[in-house]
Order: C-alpha cells, then sequence, then structure tokens
C-alpha cells in the first residue's frame, strides 16, 4: 500500500509504533492531506477541527468504522473511506478458528502437550464439546455473518440470525439460515458468533439480561467489537460457568482485559487479527492507497462511506 503512494507524496509513518496522543494526532491531522488510521486512532471532533483546512480524506484501515465521528467529518467536507469485502471471509475463518478452538479446547490441549505432560492417551483427556449438527446463532448477518453461515453448510448446522433487517427467503434458504428474534436465538443457539457494527444500538448488545438467556453450554464468539457485549458480566458467567465459554478476538477497552478474564481456562482469547492474513492485510493496504490517490486527484474515493 505504501509503495503505491511512494513517489507521489511525502510519507510519514508513526515510528514509535505506539498510539499517538491527542494531540499528536491534531497535529498531523493539521499537517496532512490524508490520513491512514486505524481502529486505536480516535479520529474525534477536536482532531478533525484541526485538520479541516487541508485534510481531504481519512481512509481507515478497517471494515469498521466506529473511531471516526463520521457526521464531522461530512460537515468538514472530509472524506472517509474503509476496506469493505476484502476481509469478510479471513474475518470468518478466524470466527470458525475460534468456534473449533474453544469447543475441542485446542489451547488448552496445546499448552498440555508442550509442557510435557502428555504421558499417553487416555479415554477422557480433553473432552470437548461437537460442533458439526450443532445450531449456531449469528448475530448481525452483514457480509461477515452471511461468510459464517456459508461455512456452517459444511458442519450441518442448524443456523439462525438476528438483524434489523430480515433477508428475502431465497437468500436465507441459499444460506440455510432463518431468522429469529435476538431472545429466541440467544435461548436456542449452541454458539452464538457476533458480526454487528458498534453503533450506539449495539453497545452492550449483550447485556446481563441477554447473557442470561444463554444455555449453560453454550459457547459466545466475538470478532466484531468488544463493546457489544458487557465483557465484565460475561466473565463473571463463564467463571461461574453459567455458559459453558468464549473466544474473544477483541474487548470491550481493548488492549485491556477485564481482570481475571485470561486466568479462566473456557476461554480462547486473541489479539484483534480477525483481518491478519498476509492477503487480506495487503488488499486492504492497497484499497486505501487507492482510495488516497482518487481523493487528492480531485476524485470521489471508492470507498466513501457514505456513498
Ligand atoms: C482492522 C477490524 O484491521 O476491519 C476491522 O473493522 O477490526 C480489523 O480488520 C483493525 O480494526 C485495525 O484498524
Amino acid at each position: 500500500g505504501i509503495d503505491l503512494l511512494k513517489g507521489k507524496y511525502d510519507i510519514w509513518v508513526n515510528p514509535k509504533d505506539k498510539l499517538l496522543t491527542k494531540e499528536e494526532l491534531k497535529e498531523i491531522a493539521k499537517a496532512s492531506d490524508a490520513l491512514i488510521t486505524m481502529l486505536a486512532d480516535p479520529i474525534d471532533k477536536e482532531v478533525l477541527e484541526a485538520g479541516k483546512d487541508r485534510l481531504k480524506i481519512i481512509a481507515n484501515y478497517a471494515v469498521g468504522y466506529n473511531n471516526i465521528d463520521i457526521q464531522k467529518a461530512k460537515e468538514l467536507g472530509i472524506y472517509v473511506t474503509n476496506t469493505p469485502d476484502v476481509l469478510t471471509e479471513t474475518t470468518a475463518d478466524l470466527a470458525w478458528a475460534l468456534m473449533l478452538a474453544v469447543a475441542r479446547r485446542i489451547v488448552e490441549s496445546d499448552n498440555f502437550t508442550r509442557e510435557g505432560k502428555f504421558d499417553g492417551w487416555k479415554p477422557e483427556l480433553f473432552l470437548g464439546t461437537d460442533v458439526y449438527g450443532k445450531t449456531l446463532g449469528i448475530i448481525g448477518f452483514g457480509s461477515i455473518g452471511q461468510a459464517v453461515a456459508r461455512r456452517a453448510i459444511g458442519f450441518n448446522m442448524k443456523v439462525y440470525y438476528y438483524q434489523r433487517h430480515r433477508l428475502s427467503s431465497e437468500k436465507e434458504k441459499a444460506l440455510n439460515a432463518t431468522y429469529l428474534p435476538l431472545d429466541e436465538l440467544l435461548k436456542v443457539s449452541d454458539y452464538v458468533s457476533l458480526h454487528v457494527p458498534l453503533i450506539n444500538e449495539t453497545y452492550h448488545m449483550l447485556n446481563k439480561e441477554k447473557l442470561s438467556l444463554l444455555k449453560k453450554s453454550a459457547f459466545v464468539i466475538n470478532t466484531a467489537r468488544g463493546p457489544v457485549i458487557d465483557e465484565q458480566v460475561l466473565y463473571e458467567k463463564l467463571k461461574n460457568k453459567e455458559i459453558a465459554g468464549a473466544a474473544l478476538d477483541v474487548y470491550e477497552n481493548e488492549p485491556q482485559l477485564t481482570p481475571g478474564l485470561k486466568d479462566l481456562d473456557n476461554v480462547v482469547l486473541t489479539p484483534h487479527i480477525g483481518s491478519a492474513s498476509h492477503e487480506t492485510r495487503s488488499r486492504m493496504a492497497q484499497m486505501v492507497a487507492k482510495d488516497i490517490i482518487q481523493a487528492l486527484e480531485g476524485e470521489t474515493p471508492e470507498h466513501l462511506i457514505w456513498r
């Protein structure tokens, strides 16, 4: 991605490999025509105001853009773009990897084997839970949720989905998925996978009341955004074995984890790597660079959020 921009523009890359402070972000916004931002860069009103005289585009290196005050950017005439589609399958793969890992206790077993504790086959060593033939509830049925559903066909799963808008019955049929209201979905699912964006309506979508609807044998998988689950309540339910397990790639206060979460053995935790494959990150980088070139050459960038 950077290679596409090199030679055309002066490029400044944050050399510190750590997050910029608000003041630093404001300074850079003020001195730049384009910004490439990550989820962890909060582009709020103040940063946008600082950049309003020069900044033409903020190209978010992510499909989600809850880190940016979109309304304000629009008001100031600053384009905001994201990276849709190119990370759909990779993120769905991770949701599946996490689901299988937590169900079959892969991480625990791996640690056990590495630690030299494997001293022979035992009939009850690391008994897990089947995935094949179970019920999968998908919350948020956009492209990533649908890609997760497609994989479930090979696992002979019963798939339910919940989102604001129901799909056509042809689409439901093609994906082998049936709509259920959220409460119903939570009550019947063996695995619940989240694929909603973080917006006001999805903040703590799985709160105490909703998490209490889950079966004791249920697993929760989150590759969407941490704040869609009340992480403290989730932690307590996992600790008290009121739900069977969770596999999380995102956290409510990233990169901080709820105290105690990492000490539970019924969780699998990854550090926000949903789109982290060589192929996908390269596609995202090129997309971001191309959108910047379009914006700086006076065109409307292809992946403008409010197009
Ligand atoms: C990003 C993501 O890589 O696309 C998203 O929304 O969460 C990831 O793919 C990450 O957010 C860094 O911006």
